[in-house]
């Protein structure tokens, strides 16, 4: 739980951030660690009732005695968006609560884009010493994708309206989800909807576990399709609560079996390891780019080599001279 001095220095560190100049390091909150902090991703489409669902696993986990810091990542626009308005009208009455901190990223900051800038804000969260960060996202493509590279666990949020399951399909969301969450259950629709997803779940893991099987047959392996599970579906009513505790119960269920089967590690190096890849990436571009020898470049145009033998000329060129 952190004082007002250094919540100031928390929120004063996500503005730098978000005005982070590229080639400049993230900005760290001297003292802490990062890695304690449990991260929950939630994704799905525009209205799915994310914030909704967001501010009653709050309630929960404060209740719990657990302190929460909330990422909202809002793409589409960095100053209205009726969405971002209702995220700061419903969590208005957390302000006064030093155990949960909320912050609305909608900048897509100088350096490595939107998705870089909401995966460093959870690092300086988690060093803060907040023990649950949750990150918001409407589930439109590869931000979420991204954004769900660094979160332990990820609940996909649906509404029972036609469509979504497509949608989401569409944008690569059902493979990353942890938890399938259909909100909305009071409106009508949502049994039949929910029996379709279970149903498309059970599919999709059938062939899926169909496959594994013909590997594993194939390698002469024992067969592990045994140990895959079927995503769990819960279904909520964000408005009411019902069905948030069953939810929070299945979010402490999966991470606990996680952490005791060695994935939750597993996965976090993994996205430790892409994370870095993916910075090595940026500046060697950006290196490229800086030492690119516009003379050499004519040169090779004027010559009648093939495109490709001239483009490794040049690549050699460079690293050789460079490194
Ligand atoms: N009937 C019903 N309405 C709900 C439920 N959950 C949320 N809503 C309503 O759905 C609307 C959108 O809710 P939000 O929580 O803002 O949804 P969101 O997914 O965060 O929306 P964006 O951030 O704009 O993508 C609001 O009017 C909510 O009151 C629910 O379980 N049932
Ligand atoms: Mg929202």
């Amino acid at each position: 739980m952190l004082n007002s001095k250094d919540r100031l220095r928390l929120s004063r560190l996500l503005s730098q951030l978000e005005r982070l100049r590229p080639d400049e390091p993230a900005p760290q909150f001297d003292g802490g660690r990062v890695g304690a902090a449990m991260r929950l991703g939630i994704t799905g489409p525009l209205g799915a009732g994310k914030s909704s669902l967001i501010d009653q696993i709050i309630r929960r986990y404060r209740k719990q005695g657990l302190s929460v810091g909330v990422i909202a990542v809002d793409p589409s626009s960095p100053f209205t968006g009726g969405a971002l308005l209702g995220d700061r009208v419903r969590m208005n009455e957390f302000t006064s609560d030093d155990g949960v901190f909320i912050r609305s990223l909608a900048t897509r900051g100088m350096s490595g884009g939107l998705a870089a800038t909401a995966i460093d804000a959870a690092d300086i969260i988690d060093q803060a010493g907040f023990e649950r960060i949750i990150i918001e996202t409407v589930g439109v493509g590869q931000v979420e994708v991204d954004i769900a590279g660094a979160c332990d666990i990820i609940a996909l949020v649906l509404e029972p309206a036609s469509g979504d399951i497509i949608q989401t399909m569409k944008a690569g969301l059902m493979e990353i989800a942890d938890i399938f969450v259909v909100n909305k259950k009071d409106l009508s629709g949502a049994d039949r909807f929910i029996s379709e997803l279970e149903m498309m779940l059970e599919m999709k893991h059938g062939i899926l576990t169909a496959k594994a099987d013909e590997i594993a047959h194939h390698r002469n392996l024992s067969s592990l399709s045994s140990k895959r599970n079927i995503p769990n579906v819960v279904a909520t009513n964000a408005r009411s609560g019902e069905g948030i505790d069953e939810l929070c119960a299945k979010i402490e269920e999966w991470l606990k079996a996680a952490r005791e089967s060695g994935a939750l590690t597993q996965r976090r190096l993994q996205q430790r390891g892409e994370r870095i890849r993916k910075a090595a990436e940026e500046m060697l571009l950006k290196r490229f780019r800086r030492d690119l020898p516009a003379v050499e470049i004519e040169r090779l145009a004027a010559d009648s080599m093939p495109v490709r033998e001239a483009a490794r000329e040049l690549v050699d060129r460079i690293t050789n001279n460079k490194n």
